[in-house]
């Protein structure tokens, strides 16, 4: 799956507002030029006028008051006032109507999702009218182009804000109460979310993946995110699921298919199929998993992950299984 972050690196509008790919970014993104052109031209205007100002040629002594010029003042003057208040006003009614158009009501067939956030990482479910095919998985949404995604934000401890700058404008997530918003991706491609609101110490390592696929290949990803993890074939992954079942592990994280059931910390049922860990922080490989799961403190200090001593032989049976989540 490291091709979904290849993607990523070498996609460098994957995180840019000014790289629309869906309809709102789209609205967002004519406001802004409008009013960058906008700006421009007032900006070329007043400074065309201060030159102006400040180099004609002075008369040696005070011209004597002549009516005629002075109204011509008060009426440039004048106009000077009234564009500008056409130019504030036009931006009022953009703006507003933007907002609107935005923030529309989705259609009925819009997938729904939820995301929750956590400190630091963001719990991701696609909800079923029949539980056992609910799906959920962690810091990476899977959508089909072309199709509504109506997002329900929540949180569970503090304000966290969630923002796909490519794909939509930011709308916060906070504790007891439920917040919303939807995009729509019209290109497939990767694009990377983050959070937008300042939420403690590794606010800043709290990104996300939008992953947007033709709805064959989501269709696919949701059925196979639907499986249970594989049974282990072999004795080194059996020896890895033991390990993963009889340490702290099983307390904070979900397996689905094995009794490790708790949702504290990110479900890891397809963790192999992901592409980064730790929200966006690490891509997954063997490597960063490992000196993820040894000390987590020192990639993202302060996460609610705890060090973890184990002996290398049960690290290397742990890995092993890790990688079989596909
Ligand atoms: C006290 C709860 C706790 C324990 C115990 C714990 N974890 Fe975690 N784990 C977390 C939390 C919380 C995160 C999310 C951290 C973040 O990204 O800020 C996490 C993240 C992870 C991730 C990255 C998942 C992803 O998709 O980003 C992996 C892999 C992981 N843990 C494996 C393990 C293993 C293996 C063990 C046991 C050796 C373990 N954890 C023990 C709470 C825990
Ligand atoms: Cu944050």
């Amino acid at each position: 799956m490291s091709a979904v972050l290849q993607a990523v690196l070498q996609f460098p509008g994957a995180h840019s507002a000014l790289k629309p790919a869906g309809p709102q970014a789209r609205i967002a993104e004519g406001l802004w030029n409008s009013m960058y052109a906008t700006a421009i031209v007032v900006f070329l205007l007043v400074m065309a006028a201060l030159l102006w100002a400040a180099f004609r040629r002075r008369r040696a002594e005070e011209p004597a008051p002549d009516p005629a010029r002075e109204r011509r003042m008060r009426r440039v003057v004048a106009a000077a006032v009234g564009i500008t208040t056409i130019v504030l006003f036009t931006f009022l009614v953009s703006d507003i109507s933007a907002g609107r158009a935005v923030t529309a009501t989705p259609g009925k067939d819009a997938i729904q999702i939820i995301v929750t956030g956590h400190q630091w990482w963001w719990e991701v479910q696609y909800r079923d009218s029949v539980p056992q095919r609910w799906v959920t998985t962690a810091n990476e949404i899977h959508v089909p182009v072309g199709r509504q995604v109506a997002v329900e934000l929540r949180s569970t401890d503090v304000i966290h804000s969630f923002w796909p700058p490519n794909l939509t404008g930011k709308r916060d997530l906070i504790p007891g109460n439920e917040n919303s918003l939807w995009f729509q991706a019209d290109s497939a491609g990767v694009y990377r979310a983050e959070c937008a609101e300042y939420c403690g110490h590794e606010h800043a390592k709290m990104a996300l993946l939008v992953v947007a696929q033709s709805p064959d290949s989501f269709a696919r990803w949701l059925t196979q995110q639907r499986d249970t993890a594989h049974t282990p074939a072999d004795s080194l992954t059996s020896r890895g699921q033991e390990v993963f079942l009889s340490s702290a592990c099983a307390m904070c994280h979900s397996i689905a298919g094995t009794p490790a059931g708790s949702r504290v910390g990110p479900d890891l049922t397809h963790l192999a199929g992901r592409a980064t860990i730790a929200a966006g922080t690490l891509p997954n490989t063997r490597g960063n998993l490992a000196g993820w799961i040894v000390d987590p403190q020192r990639i993202k200090p302060g996460a609610r992950m705890p060090p973890n001593q184990l002996d290398p032989a049960d690290l290397r049976a742990l890995l092993a299984y890790l990688e079989t989540l596909r």
